[in-house]
């Protein structure tokens, strides 16, 4: 029978977007100092900067807005945006934070408790993560599988921890010197690949050995349930939320971005199993850096939304139409032999650049280029990830060598039409056709921490 994959949606609202002549694209990127982040949107046609925050909300989120209660203390908006993700996780405490980071900045610095020399592991920390866990004073160590960083092999779990090096990394560093296992779900900076329940339980069994406590940094919760759905054995029957639920239960922690999987333009999350003395000590530092408990530096008409969309995002239809539409784009570059991350991840396609400009060293960032190349040739905004990301050593001071130089193309939710697809595809075989002609980027200004966001480059002569 034939399968047919259109959008679970049609059009009510539209927002005009416009290409640019190329010499106003070259002229916005030379402004913008070589760095897609510092262009402006109205010189961006179709918008692959990334997936967070930047989806269109559905019909119900909009009208839930209207219902917000706004009260600064005992909002009715928290109390509803609590019952739908202790219905979700099985979990006893929530605290909603402007976004994932200020989860981060909530959270993590109570796991690490004031304690030197503390560590903690993750299949892969996204950079804010990282930043997060190195403000706290502590240090950052990934430990995903080897078959994550062949960008050309089938593997259906890319994200997986390598379990053999999780627990030499305990006993090396000794397990009374982790502050944490962070299990990133799904594994955004290897290219949005899966972790699959197999992988999360052994993980599971290694922390209760030590001990160590297990924290889910789920921006992308419920594109992981989808892939164990799709893939792993016993879960082809079973619904998101299902799935969902069995990740839950292997952590005591969970931290959500949730303007990824929570459909939502702002927000995020801190949701505790049991621990109450750690909620207790979350809630008390929540007022001081996001705002009173009961909304986190969230509006009460965010919060509502967020309710919705959490609910909305765990539906099937919805996600099987999400992950298809990443795939329809990886499917094509892959045609015209332009190499990405395979099989193509829940979010993004992810393209190697390594293999597109093994000609630019990895300190003149050759996914910047290519990101920027595709910029000009089609006003696209994808985003770097790699050692221009990566940043520099907190120890030695020094540039680190990203394992993997990727440009990555984020796909908002529920925002671009196949059509757009077909525009970056284009544009990046175009690129991928022209390869030899591109060049490194050097700095002209570089910030302390997550210098990617507001760097300032120059094409290197
Ligand atoms: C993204 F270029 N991600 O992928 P916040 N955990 C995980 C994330 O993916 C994540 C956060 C925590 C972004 C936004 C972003 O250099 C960048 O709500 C797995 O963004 O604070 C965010 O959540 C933090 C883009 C972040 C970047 C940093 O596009």
């Amino acid at each position: 029978m034939k399968k047919y994959v259109a959008p679970p949606y049609r059009i009510k609202m539209v927002e005009p977007i416009r290409l640019i002549p190329r010499e106003e694209r070259e002229i916005a990127l030379k402004n913008a100092g070589y760095n897609p982040f510092q262009l402006r949107s109205e010189d961006v046609y179709i918008d692959l900067l990334t997936d967070s925050g930047t989806g269109a909300m559905s019909q119900y989120q909009w009208a839930a807005l209207m219902t917000g209660d706004e009260s600064y203390a005992g909002s009715r908006s928290f109390y509803k945006l609590e019952e739908v993700v202790k219905d979700i996780t099985g979990y006893n405490y929530v605290i909603p934070a402007h976004q994932g980071r200020g989860a981060e900045q909530v959270a993590l610095p109570q796991l690490v408790d004031g304690k030197e020399g503390m560590h903690f592991i993750s299949n892969m920390h996204f950079d804010t993560t990282r930043a997060h866990v190195e403000i706290a004073g502590a240090r950052a160590i990934d430990c995903v599988i080897e078959e994550c960083f062949d960008t050309e092999n089938f593997h259906p779990f890319k994200g997986n921890f390598d379990l053999v090096l999780l627990e030499k990394l305990i006993n090396e560093k000794t397990p009374e010197k982790i502050a944490g296992i962070i299990m990133t779900i799904t594994n955004n900076s290897a290219g949005g690949q899966p972790v699959s329940l197999e992988n999360l339980r052994a993980v599971k069994k290694i922390a209760d050995k030590y001990n160590l406590t297990t924290i889910i940094d789920g921006a992308r919760y419920a594109e992981n349930a989808f892939f164990i759905k799709e893939r792993e054995e016993g879960y082809a029957d079973k619904s998101i939320k299902e799935i969902a639920r069995e990740q839950f239960d292997l952590a005591d922690i969970f931290l959500m971005s949730a303007k990824k999987d929570g459909l939502s333009n702002i927000g995020g999350l801190i949701v505790i199993k049991e621990d109450e003395e750690l909620f207790t000590k979350c809630r008390t530092f929540i007022v001081p850096l996001e705002g009173f408990p009961t909304y986190g530096g969230l509006a009460g008409r965010d919060m509502e939304a967020l309710s919705v969309g959490l609910v909305e995002a765990l539906d099937i239809d919805y996600m099987t139409h999400r992950i298809e539409q990443v795939r329809y784009l990886g499917d094509k570059l892959r045609e015209a032999g332009v190499p990405i991350q395979y099989p193509v991840g829940g979010h993004a396609v992810f393209v190697d650049c390594k293999k597109i400009a093994p000609h630019i060293p990895y300190h003149q960032f050759p996914a910047q280029s290519v990101c920027n190349a595709v910029y000009l040739e089609a006003g696209v905004r994808p985003v770097e990830i790699g050692s221009f990301l990566l940043g520099r050593d907190p120890d030695t001071g020094k540039n680190i060598e990203s394992p993997m130089e990727l440009m990555r193309l984020t796909i908002p939710r529920r925002t671009y039409t196949y059509a757009h697809l077909d525009v970056v595809a284009d544009a990046c075989i175009e690129v991928y056709n022209n390869r030899e002609a591109l060049v490194g980027v050097d700095f002209d200004y570089e910030p302390q921490v997550l210098r990617h966001f507001t760097a300032k480059l120059k094409p290197v002569k």
